[in-house]
């Protein structure tokens, strides 16, 4: 018999969706050529969440198509207009899956309608440049790029939650038990392993509401993978009783209810972990006739052996209603001890906040690189918020980080002028040649988009140049700014301090994040 494989175990490769990009725009009006810069916010890129549905029972979906994506942030646009927020994808579970990374890592049980799981944030949305735009710099000519979102695998496990797992042979009747004691319509048959899937009944018995799982049968060998393999008892694992249902008129040599106990006990013990979970016993189809001559022969045994045992039939629902009840009291009393559990939200890698201004910087000697690299949150972030074909943008970078402290802290470790410096992790870091004193700000008399220090021959620091060539030999108490007057081409903010220096009371000190 070829048996199908049932998947309660899947693999879900995730992405959430992309920041939308903010745009570098500038208000245009009749008779007012410029206006000031009206460029709108890229949006937030939709996350992924997993969220807890009592509808969903299997995996099945996602074996299909495993590939799951949020959608992207909208793009900023002018007149101030900010991009949508990406629509999140919600994706719908089974109570009781388990989530876990591909290396194994358990990242959340999911357990109790409604909770939910953010597992893949989306990209923030890049700044416009109205955003961006400060004293200094009144109409930027750049936008920062949208973040792309989380992308991960991860694995998803069902375990179904039920209060009352049955166990048996395969045709003992466990489905039909279910089928007969609620509203779930398992599929029935006389062959060996029908079920392939676990199902789940909801049971109401006088106040107690509870659900009831089957598994596919177990046969002696199951731990060593015959059968389907006891790999279904985790389904059964989060139960607070175990129900064997045995079946008293089969007419396969060598089977008994005694003997066939004796089997399934020992596959449980051989799967570990279900010992201390009461056991009840169903000695099902009391409805044929030797069936019941069976059940009455060993009723006593059984009971010597302290298990409480029911004698029922599916078929004519003889001795259901005691057995329904017996269970009820089980549930009912492991429910005191263990309260039902509440739906709530988990979310995974929240951003951080503590420590988000941490970066590191480590001399790194590696494949042909002899340079440095920079790990952290703030900086790795930025570099992917930078359009790098926009030189006021790339400008713009090199402040951020040098208020981040990031320059110091390479002039601090002995970087020199034209090192490497590599922004990120190995696979996808940014790679810059080390400048240092590009520290001036990146408002300095550039046109839109351009940033004079990029320029070779750029007038300012060619007038710092001089200066400092100047400074070598000037007079006793000559200042540098005596200097610079005297080389004759001043060129200062209006109260003295040097553009973008730290006295420089309009320099710009958020990062707008
Ligand atoms: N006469 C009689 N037949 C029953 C009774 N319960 C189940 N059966 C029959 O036994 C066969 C197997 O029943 P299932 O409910 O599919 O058994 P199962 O334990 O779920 O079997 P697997 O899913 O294969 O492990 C079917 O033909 C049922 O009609 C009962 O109380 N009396
Ligand atoms: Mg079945």
């Amino acid at each position: 018999m070829a048996v199908p494989t049932f998947v309660d175990e899947v693999t879900l490769h995730i992405s959430a969706g992309r920041g939308g990009n903010g745009v570098a725009s500038v208000h245009r009006e009749k008779f007012k050529p410029l206006g000031g810069p009206d460029g709108g916010n890229g949006g937030p890129g939709g996350s992924v969440i997993l969220r807890v549905d009592p509808d969903v029972t299997t995996l099945i979906d996602y074996h299909h198509s495993p590939k799951r994506r949020a959608d992207n942030g909208g793009h900023g646009a002018g007149a101030h207009k900010n991009g949508g927020h990406g629509g999140d994808l919600v994706l719908a579970i089974p109570d009781g899956t388990v989530v876990s990374t591909s290396d194994g890592e358990v990242l959340a049980d999911m357990v109790g309608s409604g909770s939910e799981l953010v597992i893949a944030q989306g990209g923030r949305g890049g700044l416009g440049n109205a955003a961006l735009a400060s004293a200094k710099r009144k109409a930027p000519g750049f936008a920062l790029l949208g973040e792309p979102g989380d992308e991960l695998s991860v694995v998803l496990e069902l375990k179904v939650v039920a209060d009352i797992g049955l166990v048996g042979f395969p045709s003992a009747g466990k489905s039909s038990l279910i089928a007969a004691i609620s509203r779930a319509r398992p599929k029935i048959a006389d062959y060996p392993f029908t079920t392939l899937v676990p199902n789940l009944g909801v049971v109401r018995a006088g106040e107690v509401t509870y659900t009831v799982a089957d598994v596919p049968g177990l046969i002696e060998g199951a731990a060593d993978g015959r059968g389907l393999g006891h790999d279904f008892l985790r389904h059964i694992e989060r139960c607070a009783a175990i129900v064997h249902v045995i079946d008293t008129a089969t007419i396969e040599p060598g089977r008994n209810p005694l003997d066939d106990l004796d089997v399934i006990e020992r596959e449980l013990s051989r799967y570990g972990g279900l010992e201390d979970r009461p056991r009840l016993v169903a000695l099902n189809k009391i409805d044929v006739p030797d069936g019941s001559d069976i059940a009455d022969m060993v009723v006593e045994d059984l009971e010597a052996r302290d298990l409480d045992v029911f004698a029922v039939s599916a078929a004519s629902g003889k001795g259901l209603r005691e057995l329904t009840f017996a269970m009820a009291e089980i549930v009912w009393s492991a429910r005191r001890e263990r309260p039902v559990v509440e739906a709530e939200r988990i979310v995974i890698r929240p951003r951080s906040v503590d420590g988000a201004d941490d970066f590191t910087v480590t001399h790194v000697t590696e494949q042909g690189v002899d340079g440095w690299r920079i790990l952290g949150d703030k900086p790795e972030r930025w570099v992917r918020q930078t359009d790098f074909s926009n030189d006021e943008a790339v400008g713009y970078l090199a402040d951020r980080l040098n208020r981040l402290g990031v320059e110091a802290r390479l002039v601090g470790l002995g970087a020199v002028e034209g090192d490497t410096v590599l922004i990120g992790a190995t696979d996808n870091a940014v790679v810059f040649d080390f400048k240092p004193g590009l520290d001036a700000g990146a408002e300095n008399l550039a046109r839109r988009g351009e940033d004079h220090r990029f320029e070779e021959e750029r007038p300012a620091a060619r007038r710092r140049r001089e200066i400092d060539e100047a400074m070598v030999e000037r007079a006793e108490n000559e200042t540098r700014a005596d200097v610079a007057r005297r080389l004759d081409r001043p060129k200062r903010g209006p109260t003295g301090y040097e553009i973008g220096s730290a006295q420089d009371p309009d320099r710009v000190e958020s990062d707008h994040d």
